[in-house]
């Protein structure tokens, strides 16, 4: 079956974003989109690929497939020694990363668009790992782009196509391509890090969890550690078959889409822990009985408690969180003693601190929790610690929280998204505050005063790169923040997310609604920013 050069026009919109290339299922079935794609992502790779391991696995959602198929004969084209697939085209982002690590491949190709909708109307996704196990940083990222809006031909085989339920080995021109069981690798890394026959122990005795997989990736992971090895009961993971459209779920685990399990948990006889994660797996919603966690503070009390863990327990070189999360982890670190690193939003920016050593959680409060263990963030490694924690302490969940906050100060946390907002308008709105940036401090809005306000910029103190113009930051005197930033992973119009916190040193005052005690932080904000003026919009489209 000879190799195979096909002509294909240059596609200028193949540009990644915060996390790979994400596009509408219909601008991928594109004829040869795909294929353009990929045959950039390798090439990018290099002379390194000839030869090399690569890892290829996505979340199942529609078109996972037919790309996992054309990928296979892409990267037998191009020289790929041996190839990795997680059995059913499947493989979670943070699977995908430990397989990288654990085979010493060249990187992963990882078929996902996340936290996204799927199905025919949905969106798709396809994003590039490294040696590391993270997610390819802007320099790789960048030429990708690049090289997709200048290819005029790919290489590919006339192969048909593999089977990818059956676990095995098959040969496809120089390339052998292993069909590999996606779960057990990923177990066996969970196991070193937290006590497995603890956390058997608490469902031993009864204790009473919900997992909601939202119909995506995680489920088979879910159920194989959760109910098959930790002894969980059977019906703790629901939505636990992962299905090309979510089953109609919008897979982002938060309090709006993971509705369900909010009620349950929320309601008279709620479980003792409930959690959820995302479309690739990499997201993580903890919710104890009575309280949604935040993920701002979620990664406060991980650090916080990780010790109690074996895999953390010579403590944290240091932590890292993006900079609209909270600065609930900050007050962690301080008590701790260790570093606290603020970079902008996306996983590709932990990876230098992580491979340097110098952090070893991190996290964002777009329900992102990780640790060194690989180079993405983990949703059911993020369960797992919260299991292991309260396994360890005895405590329940809500009363963690409590005590957190007693001990900490509590910081009020919520983000606005304006979804789907004319993108000339989103843009010009960005531009009027980064205009007025130096006239701001001294001014006042809604009973606040500003005190500072910056663009985010970031110097990575590994290799010094500059990351400019990652988000305007309005700081309030009275302890209280606002940041406006615009999504990278949305696909339609742009998405304004403005988040909203205040820091309530005062344990009396921390069970107040969070909106309300947000209030004038966030018509502070509508004001400064003129949201309604500029989008037309007079509430968020989501509020979590
Ligand atoms: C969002 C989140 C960001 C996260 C990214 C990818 O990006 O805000 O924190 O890293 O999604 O997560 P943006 O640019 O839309 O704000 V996932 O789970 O989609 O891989
Ligand atoms: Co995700």
């Amino acid at each position: 079956m000879p190799v195979r050069t096909i002509t294909t026009s240059p596609f200028a919109d193949q540009k990644p974003g915060t996390s790979g290339l994400r596009k509408k299922v219909t601008v991928f079935r594109q004829p040869h989109y795909i294929e353009n794609f990929i045959q950039a992502i390798l090439e990018t790779a290099g002379e390194g690929l000839r030869g090399a391991t690569l890892v290829l696995g996505g979340d199942g959602r529609y078109l996972n497939r037919e790309a996992i198929q054309s990928a296979i004969r892409l990267a037998a084209a191009n020289g790929v020694g041996r190839l990795l697939i997680g059995q059913g085209g499947l493989l979670s982002t943070p699977a995908a990363s430990a397989l990288i690590r654990s085979s010493g491949a060249i990187g992963g190709i990882i078929l996902s668009a996340s936290h996204n909708p799927g199905g025919p109307e949905g969106d798709f996704g396809i994003k590039y790992n490294m040696a590391n196990g993270g997610p390819a940083p802007e320099e790789v990222t960048g030429a990708i782009h690049r090289r997709a809006s200048t290819l005029t031909e790919y290489r590919t085989t006339d192969t048909p196509d593999l089977d990818l339920d059956r676990i095995g080995e098959t040969r496809i021109e120089g390339m052998v391509a292993m069909v590999v069981d996606p779960v057990a690798n990923y177990a066996a890394l969970m196991e070193t890090l937290v006590d497995f026959d603890r956390i058997a122990g608490l469902f031993k005795r009864g204790f009473r969890m919900r997992f909601d997989a939202l119909s995506a990736v995680t489920g088979p992971y879910a159920q194989e550690i959760l109910e098959r090895r930790l002894g969980a009961p059977a019906g703790t993971v629901i939505n636990a078959t992962p299905l090309p459209d979510f089953g109609g779920h919008h897979p982002d685990p938060n309090p709006v889409h993971a509705e369900a399990l909010m009620t349950e948990m929320m309601g008279a006889d709620a479980p003792d822990f409930g959690a959820a994660s995302d479309g690739d797996g990499d997201r993580n919603m903890i919710v104890a009985p009575g309280h949604f966690v935040t993920p701002s503070d979620s990664l406060a009390i991980l650090a916080a408690q990780a010790h109690h863990a074996p895999g953390y327990a010579r403590g944290l070189a240091g932590v890292a969180r993006s900079m609209p999360t909270s600065r609930a982890v900050d007050r962690v670190a301080k008590r701790l003693g260790i570093p606290c690193f603020e970079t902008p939003t996306g996983w590709k920016f932990f990876g230098n601190l992580l491979d340097s050593g110098r952090i070893t959680l991190c996290g964002e409060e777009s329900a992102g929790t990780g640790s060194d263990h690989v180079r993405e963030k983990d949703g059911l490694w993020a369960v797992l610690l919260w299991l292991d924690i309260l396994a360890a302490t005895g405590k329940r969940a809500d009363a963690i929280l409590l005590e957190h906050w007693a001990t900490y100060g509590r910081d009020y946390y919520t983000r606005h998204d304006y979804e789907e907002v004319d993108a000339t308008a989103a843009n010009a709105l960005m531009a009027s505050l980064r205009e007025r940036l130096a006239s701001l401090p001294g001014q006042s809005f809604a009973g606040l005063t500003i005190s500072a306000a910056d663009d985010f910029a970031y110097t990575d103190p590994v290799d010094g790169s500059v990351t400019a113009a990652q988000g305007v930051r309005i700081l309030f005197a009275e302890d209280a923040r606002a940041v406006f930033r615009l999504s990278g992973t949305g696909t339609v119009g742009a998405t304004l997310r403005v988040y909203l916190e205040r820091f309530e040193p005062d344990a009396a005052r921390h069970a107040l609604p969070v909106q309300q005690v947000l209030a004038p932080v966030i018509a502070a904000a509508q004001e400064i920013a003129g949201i309604a003026r500029h989008t037309g919009r007079d509430a968020p489209s989501v509020i979590t």
